[in-house]
């Protein structure tokens, strides 16, 4: 059964090339519960299943990894 059906919108900022988006894929990609549907500079649309993870998660990985972000 595949739950990740709730979309999340983030909005980053300190992105600001092609690095960057890897970094953020890479720390999206770790998060059990999270699959990538994009991710551009300055933001990024991931699909999840609230009952593996909470969105704060889904922005604190992204923070982590230096950036900042904030769920819509
Ligand atoms: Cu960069």
């Amino acid at each position: 059964m595949d739950s990740t059906n709730t979309r999340a919108t983030l909005t980053i900022s300190g992105m600001s090339c092609g690095h960057c988006v890897s970094a953020v894929k890479q720390a999206l990609g770790e998060l059990n519960g999270v699959t990538i549907e994009q991710v551009a500079i300055g933001s990024a649309t991931v699909r999840y299943d609230p009952a593996v993870v909470q969105p704060s998660a889904i922005a604190d990985a992204v923070s982590d990894a230096g950036y900042t972000a904030s769920i819509n």
